[in-house]
């Protein structure tokens, strides 16, 4: 595997109206996980991506599964747990912008994961290991078993690509801000957005955001700004890599995975730090462009016209 990354996937509900959940009635059933998403976006990539989960032993389960591996992730160390179910979410339109979410995961298959879950030879193969900090916040054997990723990582010399992928929904803010330091002190790579820079230090300067994440461990750091693109830092330089203008954004839900899963690509690839940026920043702009967390992620051909000609239709 080029990267192996772990996670909780759920069945996503996108209603066909806007408005409040209550009076949604029709809804579209698609599949999200930020970890998942990111795997997807690196096999659209032409990359080797493997996925670690459970899901619970359901037809909405069996159908996940079936879409991830369809997606060429492998899904060959994915458990299939008879004792939780496949957790679920929905997404509210409240605009044609402004999306919330609502989650019914508590207790759900992928929450019962634990480092047992982990296949040290299968995480010691692969050139990354990608984590996020939903994984951590699911439950405390999922914790666990983040750490003990990390370490099986730091023994075979495989670098940790971390994104904090905050979502204050599943834990206190003070937890959280804890452990995305903790493990953001561990990783190679961190991939924050500028508001979880802003939560985890309390500082609102990006300058000094990429120094105080520098000076916690992580030798390349990538603070992203949303549209405008995103910052990255090293020990010798930093610099802006502006992003995409996207008039037509339909669904902004997916775009940081589609981020990381453009920026690893570059790295695999060989590009400068700044040309994997703009990669990240592309592939993010992409996933915006249509509904759903993975149907936007670009296939090689439509990333680099993209990044050639930003404003023609990529169809
Ligand atoms: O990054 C997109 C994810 O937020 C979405 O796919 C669902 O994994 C998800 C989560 O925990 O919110």
């Amino acid at each position: 595997m080029d990267v192996v990354t772990f996670g909780e996937t759920m069945v996503l509900f996108t209603p066909e109206s806007t408005g409040l959940m209550r009076y949604a009635n029709n809804y579209t059933r698609k599949f999200g996980g930020a970890e998942s998403n990111y795997a997807i976006g690196l096999t659209r990539l032409g990359h080797k991506a493997g996925w670690i989960s459970r899901v619970g032993d359901d037809e909405l389960g069996k159908a996940m599964l079936s879409f991830i591996r369809g997606e060429a992730v492998d899904v060959s160390r994915v458990k299939i747990d008879n004792t939780a179910p496949t957790g679920l979410y929905f997404k509210e339109l409240r605009s044609s912008t402004e999306i919330r979410v609502e989650y019914y995961r508590k207790g759900s298959a992928a929450s019962q994961m634990n480092k047992a879950d982990l296949d040290e030879d299968y995480i010691s193969k692969a050139m990354y290991l990608h984590i996020s900090g939903i994984t951590p916040a699911l439950s405390e054997s999922c914790y666990e078993m983040v750490t003990k990723a990390i370490k099986i990582a730091k023994q075979h010399a495989v670098k940790v690509i971390f994104d904090p992928n905050l979502r204050k929904k599943l834990w206190s803010e003070e937890k959280a801000r804890k452990v995305l330091l903790e493990i953001a002190s561990y990783a190679d790579i961190i991939l924050p957005g500028y508001d979880e820079g802003v939560f985890m230090y309390g500082e609102k300067d990006p300058n000094k955001l990429g120094e105080l994440f520098l000076q916690q461990g992580p030798s390349i750091v990538v603070l992203k700004v949303g549209a405008k693109g995103a910052y990255y830092f090293t020990k010798e330089e930093s610099k802006l890599v502006p992003g995409f203008t996207v008039n037509n954004v339909v669904d902004p839900v997916g775009a940081g995975d589609g981020f990381a899963a453009g920026f690893t690509s570059g790295l695999l690839k060989g590009f400068s730090i700044e040309k994997a940026v703009q990669r990240g920043n592309a592939v993010g702009a992409l996933v915006t462009m249509v509904s759903g967390d993975v149907e936007g992620l670009p296939e090689e051909h439509e990333v680099e016209r993209f990044i050639n000609s930003p404003t023609e239709d990529v169809s």
